[in-house]
């Protein structure tokens, strides 16, 4: 054998001639010639025939997919939604009158702490991957005391013990009673709800939407369609079966509205109010027994342009009827913030009214700003509000009025803070629309309807 770079001299003497011949070490380049020769065929290299080779590439994909396709079904659609409820007696807390309506600050408050110790409780449990959200149902008085009503939402695997489940909830709500600043006493019976407990115990409280899910850049005027329970507490007040106004529902029995609605047609006969998304396909109607309009509602300045309408029976809540939440008369409406209108009013002033709900996000306007001369030039009264978008683009419009104009709380709660009153139009720069307060006539709500 040769090392590379080694050389041998060989010579031949043929016919008194001498051959010499010169032989240099190959490159590697040249060594691998003998490994890149065609092999003899052996009986072992009929396993790499073709059809080998498809069957076991076949194989390998389907078991791959096989796989992969179990682990999906175990991670994801292996999984169920499971809704627990308990109720949390807090020791060093008194009830107090304002506790008695979401819409306050002292109600808002002790929920969002009860619910983020309940939360702090799962996260820090094994069961931190199945705990998906926990939400305060109502604050009830018990002797001096506050009794929670909470609804807690998991989502486990189906194959779980939902007997062993309901231990594991109640140890780590044991732990609960021993942490943070509120003292909660440690028994607390937990109910496994179904699907249709769970939808009573979420609407019998107001303003709660059935998903949460974020809504997108939205337009009322050339915006988007609604989908069924989106907005469960609007309402289409119809004269003679045909859409004429927005309503909204505050209680199972009244409807706040605006009071311009009734100027030509104050009969109650006349009127219907139907629910769900579509005015021609209601998911119920409901006839009208009482109007109420303010007293002072004057149609040349607009003001006090509200009203309410007591329906002849009432309705029972579901996922897509219920009420709002109303807010509290000392609530700020913060200027910028986010609010969204809704109703079946024209995509175009002058034009015809739409039979599918279609929502629009808008933004509060301060009466400042929207008394500005290039604006409304003191047409904007203390006891309404305006709401809208920069380009104008985004507007309630005729067969809007008495709809809402509403916001989500820091609880996900849905409060009204508008009915649809009025604008210059719709849909022009400077020219927002105009709603009528609802905080300024929180009292005169309360006074009609006792809600
Ligand atoms: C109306 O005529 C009307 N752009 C309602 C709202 C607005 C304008 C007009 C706001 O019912």
């Amino acid at each position: 054998m040769l090392a590379v770079g080694e050389e041998e001299t060989y010579s031949v003497v043929k016919n008194d001639v001498r051959v010499t011949l010169r032989i240099r070490k190959p490159v590697a380049f040249f060594s691998l010639i003998p490994v890149l020769r065609p092999r003899p065929v052996t009986p072992q290299s009929r396993f790499f025939s073709p059809f080998v080779v498809a069957f076991i590439v076949i194989t390998t994909v389907l078991i791959l997919a096989m796989t992969i396709g179990l682990l999906i079904h175990f991670l994801a659609f292996d999984k169920k939604t499971y809704f627990y409820h308990s109720s949390f007696q807090i020791l060093n807390v008194e009830y107090t009158e304002a506790l008695n309506s979401p819409a306050t600050q002292e109600y808002r408050h002790l929920s969002e702490r009860i619910e983020s110790m309940i939360t702090d409780a799962f996260r820090e449990s094994n069961l931190r991957s199945d705990f998906i959200r926990t939400h305060v149902v109502k604050l009830r008085k018990e002797g001096n005391g506050v009794i929670a009503d909470a609804v807690m939402k998991f989502r486990s695997s189906k194959r779980s013990n939902r007997r062993s489940m309901k231990n594991r909830i109640h140890s780590v709500l044991r732990i609960l009673s021993n942490s943070g600043s509120l003292e909660i006493a440690p028994s607390n019976e937990i109910t496994s709800l179904t699907d249709q407990d769970t939808e009573n115990f979420l609407t019998q409280e107001c303003g709660a939407r059935p998903d949460l899910i974020t809504l997108s850049e939205e337009r009322i005027i050339g915006g988007t369609l609604a989908e069924t329970g989106d907005w469960p507490w609007q309402v289409s007040l119809q004269l003679n079966n045909v859409h004429h106004c927005g309503g909204i529902l505050i209680s199972n029995l009244w409807v706040l509205t605006a009071a311009h609605c009734f100027r030509s047609y104050s009969n109650p006969l006349q009127w219907t109010a139907t629910f769900g998304v579509s005015t021609i396909r209601p998911i119920l109607r409901v006839r009208v027994r009482t109007i109420v309009s303010h007293n002072n509602y004057r149609y040349s300045t607009r003001d006090n342009d509200i009203a309410v309408v007591q329906l002849e029976r009432p309705v029972t809540f579901n996922r897509n009827i219920h009420r709002v939440c109303l807010p509290a008369a000392t609530q700020i409406i913060l200027p910028g913030s986010v609010a969204y209108v809704t109703g079946w009013g024209s995509l175009t002033y002058g034009g015809n009214t739409v039979t599918d709900l279609r929502q629009g996000q808008v933004r509060i306007v301060s009466n400042n700003e929207c008394n500005e001369p290039a604006g409304y030039g003191g047409s904007v009264l203390p006891g309404m509000l305006c709401a809208g978008v920069p380009s104008g683009a985004v507007d309630a419009c005729q067969g809007d009025s008495g709809g809402p104009l509403v916001q989500e709380d820091s609880r996900r709660l849905w409060f009204v803070v508008g009915i649809v009153s009025w604008g210059y139009q719709c849909g022009l720069p400077n020219k927002p629309g105009v709603y009528t307060r609802v905080t300024t006539y929180r009292d005169w709500i309360r006074q009609q309807t006792g809600v």
